[in-house]
């Protein structure tokens, strides 16, 4: 992408409205703006991290299992009914009326219309067990819609939903999807824990939410330094091996973990001291066992064997893919702005042509844009090489490749670690060797 040519309004002053860092950079790096109250249009260099973390989660939901499809926002309240959900919801709900004066609403979750859509497909034990996820825009009317897309109003979220023929079932793909959520966090670089808690309107006697590590997080938190220690990699685990999900579960749980609220001071203090690990937290994903909830109040059975009726056992499972955008911000930037980890990163390097005119400088940044293809961001506008430079780091890619015309007239480039600031002058080819 052309820089001179793009739509990535960057902004020099700080918006007053933003009160974390996240929000902040997000709005100077030309991520997102605001339309309304906790509602975002995602310009195109936000819109690219955003889908890069929709990829991430997508590969590792299809790596365990989980099969994709897409239900839409608006729901009927009609099956909210069902459920008894619809009056207990409260003003978090958007209710709309169509032109026939029927109850509409703007899905905050999709419990009831996945296990409609079940019920009217499923009819035996053996087409279990499911799990389902889509990647959609959810609704929740926030009293106080803050930290930008951190707590929105609207929000995009992967939520996956399985059907199991039994408890033991239902404990295997909850167990499933806490492995799939510990690799896809990885993967966006982030260190996850998961603690035990609450269940809140979607019910249940299981959950835990996945928190994120980062200094400016909602909740102090408390975690063994094992967690940092496990590989969780297929190599180690198989998300289709039951001993391995029983393992891994146990690791999870053994050690300790807990926010403040269900922090147990006793036992923090019966944990080796070198051990103890201490930071604020950002709630990322959440995961649900509720058993047969909205089974039993919807109606939904399968022929068991012999005759038998089964009332399938249900969990669903969140993760927060707009509010990653947030949060991995939160966990990974410094003054200049952003520091994006290379599998989310709008762009893999940013060519930096320093004199725009200079025949050396113009030759080299065109034949690396050449080069690298969809995986660069050229600088090529006609502005000073300071500002050059501070919208580079505020945007956070990776790699900068800066091209001024004394480097340029010796063929060479000065390469730039954004995360370190580590520069060195080297051959094209070894640029384009470096970043590959
Ligand atoms: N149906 C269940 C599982 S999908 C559910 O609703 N879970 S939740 O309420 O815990 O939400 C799951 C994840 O969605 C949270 O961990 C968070 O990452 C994200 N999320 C929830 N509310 C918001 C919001 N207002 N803005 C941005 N992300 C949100």
């Amino acid at each position: 992408m052309r820089l001179s040519s793009s739509f990535v309004p960057t902004l020099r002053e700080t918006p007053a409205e933003a009160q974390i860092a996240s929000h902040r950079l997000m709005l100077r790096a030309g991520l997102v703006r605001q339309t309304a109250s906790g509602i975002y249009a995602w310009l195109p260099m936000g819109f690219r991290v955003l889908q890069n973390i929709a990829a991430i989660v997508r590969a590792e939901q299809d790596a365990a299992g989980a099969q994709e499809l897409l239900m839409p926002t608006l729901q009927t309240a009609d099956l909210w009914r069902e459920s008894g959900r619809y009056d207990a919801y409260g003003p978090e709900m958007l209710r709309i009326k169509d032109r026939h004066e029927r109850d509409l609403l703007y899905g905050p979750t999709n419990e009831e219309m996945i296990t409609d859509i079940a019920r009217g497909a499923l009819r035996s034990y053996r087409e279990l067990p499911q799990i389902l996820y889509h990647i959609q825009w959810k609704f929740r009317d926030e009293v106080r819609p803050r930290f930008g897309v951190m707590r929105g109003r609207e929000f995009l979220r992967k939520d996956a939903y399985s059907f199991d023929r039994d408890y033991a079932g239902a404990v295997l793909s909850y167990r499933k999807m806490m492995l799939a959520y510990m690799r896809t966090f990885r993967r966006m670089g982030l260190q996850a824990i998961p603690m035990v808690a609450d269940t809140g309107p979607i019910g249940g006697d299981l959950s835990h939410e996945f928190i994120i590590l980062a200094p400016t997080g909602e909740s102090q938190v408390f975690y063994d330094a094992a967690f940092e220690e496990i590989d969780y990699s297929s190599s180690s685990f198989s998300t289709g091996s039951e001993a391995d999900l029983n393992r891994f579960f146990d690791l999870m749980t053994t050690h300790y973990a807990a926010t403040d609220e269900k922090h147990d001071a006793g036992a923090w203090a019966r944990l080796d001291p070198a051990r103890r690990r201490e930071g604020r937290g950002i709630e990322v994903g959440h995961i649900f066992y509720f058993g047969q909830k909205y089974s039993k109040a919807m109606g939904f059975s399968v022929a068991g064997p012999d005759g038998a009726v089964i009332v399938p056992e249900m969990g669903s499972y969140g993760i927060g893919v707009s509010r990653l955008v947030g949060a991995i911000i939160e966990a990974s930037h410094d003054d200049a702005g952003i520091v994006w980890p290379d599998s989310v990163a709008p762009f893999r390097v940013a060519i930096l042509n320093l004199r725009v005119g200079d025949a050396a400088t113009g030759t080299i940044t065109e034949a690396l844009y050449e080069k690298l293809g969809g995986q660069a961001l050229l600088d090529d506008r006609d502005e000073r090489a300071g500002a050059k430079f501070a919208d580079a780091d505020l945007m956070g890619v990776p790699w900068q490749m800066i091209v001024g015309p004394k480097v340029a007239a010796a063929g060479r480039v000065e390469l730039k670690r954004r995360a370190t600031g580590e520069r060195h002058e080297v051959s094209l080819e070894d640029a384009l060797s470096r970043v590959a």
